[in-house]
């Protein structure tokens, strides 16, 4: 696929509500869309860098900038094969996975459109509708997180997520557990603890969750293993595994039990995709994680969550849980059973409403 131009749309866009973390709490969302032209084709991909370096060191701004000045030059009037080819071509660029991972959806989006191929079956999905659930911020109260949750609960989502941090854990997760004891619950702390706060943390192994994510240091995997030693809910690494290399470090520390798989920190989806064989071949589960995608991101993690070991419900809500107008004309929405359908279309299988794309524009950078 010989690489026309690039451009890249710089967005802000209104959540439908704040979202809280231990990091720091979101009320829009920055993103940068990857717009390529190949050929008289176009594909789309999305950077799920954020504005500030809360969970990931890269930000919107360091991402426009690797793209502008180092990704986009090599890639410029160039023939790309695929994935692999482009990986391989930025092999030279240390680190800035987001950046890349946002131009390789893209180049998967334009491949799918050649071939007139879904993403889920150029990926090996074998899905045609995959289990999700929804990823709730910290509320003002464990009140409010019941009556949160048991919003969601009444839409229809039957695995939730909950984010913890110091002095909003055992309370909140518990009240939870009491309120809906059947529910399948899960905890992230994003990096907000360390090995000193075991006891802290240790009641939440009474609570029949489903994994408690990456609680210790973002880059740890050691320490993880020491802290799974002393538990028996699986403990679920998201931030510290930003390779294939460190998913085998993680299985072969016993520093989880379960991975969650996200092709932006991994730096692609063919990234994302070795993370699940190399899960797949020691029978670790993996689950998509998310980073309050648009529709074309969403549209990715659903194609990806249909391969095989993603036999867990991925953090993948409807687009109503996130905005009230999407940048796709088409929207996401929740099964009955707790499920969202794979697009079948070719490449995403997902449009731009061009009219959103513009009214949420920050900046747009042709090159
Ligand atoms: O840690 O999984 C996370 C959102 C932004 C950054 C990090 C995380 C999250 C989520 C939201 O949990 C998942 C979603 O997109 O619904
Ligand atoms: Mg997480």
């Amino acid at each position: 696929m010989k690489i026309d131009s690039i451009t890249l749309h710089h967005l802000c866009m209104p959540l439908v509500a704040p979202f809280e973390t231990s990091f720091g709490r979101e009320v829009d969302r920055e993103c940068v869309l990857i717009e390529i032209k190949s050929e008289g084709i176009t594909g789309y991909g999305e950077c799920v860098a954020t504005r500030d370096p809360g969970y990931n060191y890269e930000t919107t701004g360091t991402a426009i900038h690797i793209l502008k000045d180092f990704i986009i030059p090599i890639m410029l009037g160039r023939d790309v094969k695929d994935a692999m080819d482009f990986q391989t071509l930025v092999s030279g660029i240390r680190g800035h996975y987001l950046a890349k991972a946002g131009v390789e959806m893209a180049l998967w989006d334009l491949l799918g459109k050649r071939e007139n191929k879904s993403l889920r079956d150029l990926l090996g999905g074998v899905r045609e509708k995959i289990e999700v659930g929804v990823s709730v911020g910290i509320q003002e109260s464990a009140q409010s997180l019941l009556r949160t949750v048991a919003g969601y609960v009444s839409q229809g989502y039957a695995r939730v997520k909950i984010k913890i941090k110091p002095g909003r854990d055992v309370e909140d997760a518990s009240a939870v557990r009491s309120e809906f004891p059947n529910l399948r619950l899960q905890v992230d702390a994003n990096s907000a603890y360390s090995l000193d706060d075991i006891k802290i943390l240790k009641p939440l192994d009474m609570l029949n969750l489903l994994l408690i994510e990456q609680p210790l240091f973002e880059d740890d995997i050691w320490d993880h293993h020491k802290l799974q030693e002393q538990f028996e809910t699986p403990i679920c690494l998201d931030e510290s595994i930003v390779s294939p290399r460190h998913a085998r470090y993680a299985i072969e520390m016993d520093a989880c039990r379960v991975i969650n798989i996200k092709a932006g920190r991994l730096g692609g989806l063919s990234q994302a995709v070795m993370v699940h064989d190399l899960c797949r071949k020691v029978s670790m589960p993996v689950w998509c994680g998310g980073m309050l995608e648009t529709g074309i991101g969403r549209a990715s993690n659903v194609a990806l969550a249909s391969l095989p070991n993603f036999v867990l419900p991925g953090d993948i809500s409807a687009s109503d849980r996130y905005y009230v107008r999407d940048i796709t004309n088409e929207c996401f929405v929740l099964n009955s059973d707790s499920t969202m359908d794979v697009p079948r279309g070719a490449g995403l299988g997902v449009t731009i409403d061009e009219k959103a794309l513009k009214d949420y524009s920050l900046n747009k950078i042709n090159t």
